[in-house]
């Protein structure tokens, strides 16, 4: 009885604390200026931050994807090592890392512009792609 009291007031927390983040988040795209390439909305990328980095902005995957959107640093950012970098976002991977979501969002509206859009990213296939996305702005 006692731990699974403990349990539910961590699961409580827990998902407390992401209601708060995911909000923050929604505020920052909605302030992003428009969003909806090809039909995307908001909730994908609040659903993808969901479930790529659980809102988490210093997530750093193998050291190769960045930040809140998990942002593949071959490709987009400048993460001083790979040899063919492309740098295709004009920005430093770190700065993926950080607090100041502008530029997070702006990459990934251009990783959003290459033909593959959303499909770029295995965790919005997996669960967002044709799903009632509703509930990742609800409230906010
Ligand atoms: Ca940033």
């Amino acid at each position: 009885m006692k731990t699974a009291t403990v349990f539910l007031f961590l699961a409580a927390t827990i998902i407390n604390s992401q209601a708060i983040e995911r909000c923050v988040l929604v505020e920052a795209l909605r302030n992003a200026g428009d969003v909806s390439i090809k039909g995307y909305t908001i909730a994908d990328y609040v659903c993808l931050a969901s479930y790529a980095s659980h809102y988490d902005t210093s997530l750093n995957i193998s050291a190769t994807e960045y930040g809140i959107f998990q942002i593949n640093g071959y490709w987009w950012c400048d993460d001083k090592k790979s040899v063919a970098r492309k740098n295709l976002c004009g920005v430093l991977c770190t700065d993926l890392l950080n607090h100041d979501l502008e530029d997070d969002i702006k990459c990934a509206k251009r990783v959003v512009q290459d033909p593959k859009g959303f499909n770029a990213w295995i965790p919005w296939v997996k669960y967002c792609k044709g799903k009632n996305l509703d509930e990742f702005v609800a409230g906010c």
